[in-house]
């Protein structure tokens, strides 16, 4: 069992990266309820960002979204969120709200279209480099509606083809980031609608291309935590885009739908090695002559980036972007008290019991007062969302942020 200071010191290093688009107005097709104080510039979501990780003291990272972050100085951008105690994230491209962009972007038939959306992408990366960022997010909405509607395969080409086109304009230390997404807001074929369609791609683009995996972008019932193993056995997990869901893509706060999914991933990215650059997994005891070693830890290349994905419709969404990193905290301090060594002796005992109670036991820990001692030892407040609300942060927003345009997907 690790120690608890060994638990605190993982916390400590583990960042959680904030979704600018969290702090704007959203909805569903049916109604975006607007909330007052929400920012109308990337500055004053950069602002409400640094509020999250002043109380958490893990969200140092803020997500940017090109066009809903465009603005005409990205370097003054990057040091306004420096400023505040923060930096910015990965730049996501958007391809999907375009008219031009009906039939697809990337992989859509007409190559003027296509040559649009690369430009968009190339223009992506040059961001990231007034920006300093090391990560391009890319996520198709490209895809049908109707079966014969375009080639399935051909449309693969296209996709690969703008892919390489992008690949070769990363500079040193910058990677490429391909999220797939089973269907919406195409309901036939997604060109990249799985983790072995984003792995195709990634594999032959090289080792500047990794998979991220967004927790609400599969079927139901898939085991996501089986999908992190293999991609970090393969050294393809880039990132996550955590969020939660009931039925579809409903982007709910992280860990609010399924807590104990959220400690499933965490426990793989932990024996895998991956929750922070230099995490040291403690060597397991070595196997029996017959068997071949679990996962080599050290496959999956550093650097992992924990995103969260979400839009808080009806909820308060400063508080909403505490609790979901508080979330991911609990999670991983579960994880992270895992008796490894009982864990793997069951499971080379085929003692189903015990290797289940082995993982259970950690998730059934109150982790709550380990997390309020360490932000305690960070300086902070043991509950980060009561001293949030206690700041006055929100009223003072909700009284300067008057005129201007509130920021939205404007969709
Ligand atoms: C697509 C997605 C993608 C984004 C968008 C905000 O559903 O998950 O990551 O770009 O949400
Ligand atoms: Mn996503």
């Amino acid at each position: 069992m690790r120690e608890l200071t060994a638990v605190k010191d993982a916390l400590k290093k583990h960042q959680i990266e904030l979704p600018s688009w969290a702090f704007g107005n959203s909805g569903t097709r049916f109604k975006v309820f607007g909330q007052p104080g929400v920012p109308r510039t990337p500055f004053e979501k950069a602002d409400d960002a640094a509020q999250v990780n002043q109380y958490t003291g893990a969200a140092p990272v803020m997500a940017v979204h090109i066009p809903w972050d465009k603005v005409d100085d990205y370097e003054a951008l990057a040091a306004h969120a420096n400023g505040n105690g923060i930096r910015i994230g990965a730049v996501n491209a958007n391809v999907f709200q375009d008219d031009d962009y009906k039939l697809g972007s990337v992989c859509h038939p007409d190559p003027r279209v296509r040559a649009k959306a690369r430009a968009h992408l190339l223009d992506c990366v040059d961001i990231m480099d007034a920006t300093g960022s090391r990560d391009l997010k890319l996520w198709f909405a490209d895809g049908t509606n109707y079966p014969g509607q375009d080639d399935i395969a051909a449309r693969q080409d296209r996709l690969a083809e703008a892919l390489a086109a992008v690949y070769a304009r990363l500079g040193a230390g910058q990677r490429m980031l391909l999220e797939y997404k089973l269907f919406e807001p195409a309901f036939y074929a997604t060109d990249v609608p799985d983790w072995g369609t984003a792995l195709l791609h990634c594999t032959a683009l090289g080792d500047q291309a990794q998979v991220v995996v967004d927790t609400g972008h599969h079927a139901p019932g898939v085991n996501i935590e089986f999908i992190v193993a293999l991609l970090l056995k393969a050294g393809k997990l880039g990132g996550f885009d955590f969020n939660s869901r009931f039925y579809a893509d409903d982007d709910l706060m992280v860990g609010a739908a399924d807590p104990f999914q959220l400690f499933r991933i965490m426990h793989e990215v932990i024996k895998a090695g991956a929750l922070y650059p230099g995490q040291h997994v403690p060597p397991s005891p070595p196997p029996r002559p017959t068997e071949i070693t679990a996962t080599s830890a050290g496959a999956q290349p550093p650097g992992i980036a924990f995103m969260l994905d979400q839009c808080h419709n009806i909820e308060p969404k400063i508080p909403a972007q505490i609790r979901s990193v508080m979330n991911v905290q609990e999670a991983v301090a579960k994880a992270l008290l895992v008796d490894a060594d009982a864990l793997l002796a069951a499971q080379r005992a085929g003692d189903v019991l015990a290797a289940n109670a082995a993982l259970m036991d950690a998730y059934n820990t109150d982790v709550r007062p380990l997390l309020a001692e360490l932000r305690a030892e960070l300086g902070l407040a043991p509950d980060p969302v009561a001293a949030y609300l206690a700041s006055g942060y929100g009223a003072k927003i909700v009284s300067e942020r008057v005129g201007g345009t509130a920021a939205g997907w404007g969709a």
